[in-house]
């Protein structure tokens, strides 16, 4: 079991990488579509350092999918049962993901963590999830590789726990 602990400030980042599409696959061959809403824990099947990359060999938490160094946790207050856990500086998730109408979106994510990059407020608890919002980014039409990059830790030496990134298109 990890060490529950109350997680301060961190940070990551959502961008398009420079990555050739054929490098990864998406989880299942179900590319994920936006608007919608995008499980954490179903990254691109893809060998480390292509798909992700993760700091330590083993996986942490759950054996929900094929044998991989990320890991996985199950939490029953998490969409889909599982989220990502253990993040650390550094680590780094591809999901294959298609836009289907080019416009400015409202970024949501269920878990201690955030794009943008953007500051994530502690939540007072590992058992605590909170949805926080990023708004406004743009994104094109297509099929896109989108990066989620673990940039800074927290007062926990973690970034926090992530369930879900869920894409609404604004009203504009
Ligand atoms: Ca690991
Ligand atoms: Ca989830």
């Amino acid at each position: 079991m990890k060490t529950r602990q109350l997680i301060l400030l961190a940070a990551f980042s959502l961008i398009t990488p420079q990555l050739k599409a054929d490098e990864t696959k998406p989880y299942k061959g179900k590319v994920h579509a936006i608007p919608g809403l995008i499980e954490a824990e179903h990254w691109d099947e893809g060998k480390a350092g292509t798909a992700y990359h993760d700091i330590d060999e083993p996986n942490r938490g759950e054996d929900y999918r094929e044998k991989t160094q990320v890991d996985i946790e199950k939490r029953p207050d998490a969409s889909n049962g599982h989220g990502i856990g253990w993040t650390k500086k550094g680590e780094w998730l591809i999901y294959t993901v298609e836009v289907n109408e080019s416009g400015m979106y409202n970024i949501e994510m269920d878990g201690k963590d955030v794009t943008g990059p953007i500051n994530v407020p502690d939540t007072g608890s590992w058992k605590t999830l909170k949805l926080v919002t990023h708004k406004n980014v743009k994104l094109e039409k297509g099929v896109h590789l989108m990066k989620v990059v673990m940039d800074s830790e927290g007062g926990s030496k973690s970034i926090g726990d992530i369930d879900y990134f869920k894409f609404n298109k604004t009203n504009d």
